[in-house]
């Protein structure tokens, strides 16, 4: 049993011996791979977590929209306006999809949006670097984007139903987000010197930044042990590093660019790639509020919300008025 394998390591999980009875099924429900649906009893650390992580992953979806938003007026052709505003627009679709599952869970949209936007709910960290130019959106398709697939798919076998259902659309969405980025770069390293080389500056400052998204290396991961015990994720932060690491290299290969990493050398034994390790300062700097871009996203974030308020007001005296009226006609 996972649960117990967690406890020989030390990390605080509870073995099934020390769970009640009724944690006791709840974790061989999820051990045997049974799905756990939103009026069935949980642990409410399980709970919790869930909406820490979900809440997290919806914000970051719609935080996401910022940094390629920033280009939809200045794309180079009008199919590749239309394509990025497709992109652009899946991603307000994830983000609804997850704050649906969230909610399953007994928070609501509005509690979700004042935690975010009070600095106790946070997005992933990518989001706080700058798109500087037109080859950053195909940094961003590749990297970022192929980066949130690899931790994506397993999260389609999590164990909350809600949450792995609403994996399945997304990932195909960012599978085909992925095949759009990787083309602009396609394009960008067959034209001009100049192209090749804003491709490949693209390249050098999304690297670190996407290693940054799987979370801090595992021995510094707070969650990793439950959540892997619950399986609220599938796979440790490092597996999933390597993993990405593993599968772009031979993508950058073939673009003709390189990655910023002296020390990139195959490792036969491990049948995987040694890498650098990205500057853990930066990542928590950037956790702390203090990326080039925090305070940009979160302010975007924060207007939009109060000049919705209008909308939401209007939406909700509607109603009142509709029911008010259906009430006199009894
Ligand atoms: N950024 O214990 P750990 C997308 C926090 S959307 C910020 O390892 P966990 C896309 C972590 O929350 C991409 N914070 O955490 C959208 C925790 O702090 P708290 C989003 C991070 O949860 C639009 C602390 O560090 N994907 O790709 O076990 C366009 C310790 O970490 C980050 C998801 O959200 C980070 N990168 O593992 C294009 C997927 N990493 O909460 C693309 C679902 C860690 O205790 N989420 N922290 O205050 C997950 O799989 C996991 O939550 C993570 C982190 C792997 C991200």
């Amino acid at each position: 049993m996972y649960a117990q394998m967690i406890k020989s390591t030390g990390q605080g999980v509870k073995s099934l011996d020390e769970m009640d009875p009724q944690e006791r099924a709840f974790q061989e429900r999820i051990d045997a791979g049974g799905k756990i649906e939103p009026k069935d009893w949980m642990p409410e650390g399980y709970r919790k977590n869930l909406i820490r992580q979900i809440g997290q992953h919806a914000h970051s979806e719609i935080v996401g929209q910022l940094p390629e938003g920033n280009w939809i007026t200045r794309a180079p052709t009008l199919e590749r306006k239309a394509i990025l505003l497709a992109k652009v627009q899946d991603e307000a679709g994830h983000g609804l999809y997850l704050y649906c599952a969230a909610e399953t869970l007994g928070i609501t949209r509005d509690e979700m949006f004042e935690a975010l936007h009070e600095g106790r709910m946070k997005y992933s960290s990518i989001f706080n670097y700058p798109t500087l130019t037109w080859a950053d959106m195909g940094a961003v398709g590749w990297l970022v984007d192929g980066a949130a697939i690899m931790n994506q798919v397993p999260l389609q076998r999590t164990s909350y139903g809600p949450y792995a259902r609403a994996m399945v659309r997304i990932c195909k969405e960012e599978s085909f987000h992925q095949r759009q980025g990787f083309d602009i770069m396609m394009k960008m390293v067959k034209g001009t010197e100049a192209q090749k080389k804003m491709a490949q500056d693209a390249l050098n400052r999304f690297w670190y930044p996407s290693l940054m998204m799987f979370g801090p290396s595992d021995a510094d991961s707070v969650h990793s042990a439950q959540s892997m015990a619950w399986k609220i994720k599938m796979n440790t932060n490092d597996e999933l590093r390597q993993k990405f690491v593993d599968q772009t290299v031979p993508q950058a290969e073939y673009l003709g660019l390189t990655i910023p990493d002296d020390t990139l050398a195959w490792n036969e034994e491990k049948g995987g790639y040694d890498f650098a390790e990205p500057d853990w300062s930066e990542f928590f700097d950037v956790l702390k509020g203090n990326g080039p871009c925090n305070h940009d996203r979160l302010n975007a974030r924060k207007e939009a919300w109060e000049d919705g308020a209008w909308v939401r007001e209007g939406m909700l005296a509607h109603a009142a008025k509709k029911r008010a009226a259906k009430l006199a006609a009894e």
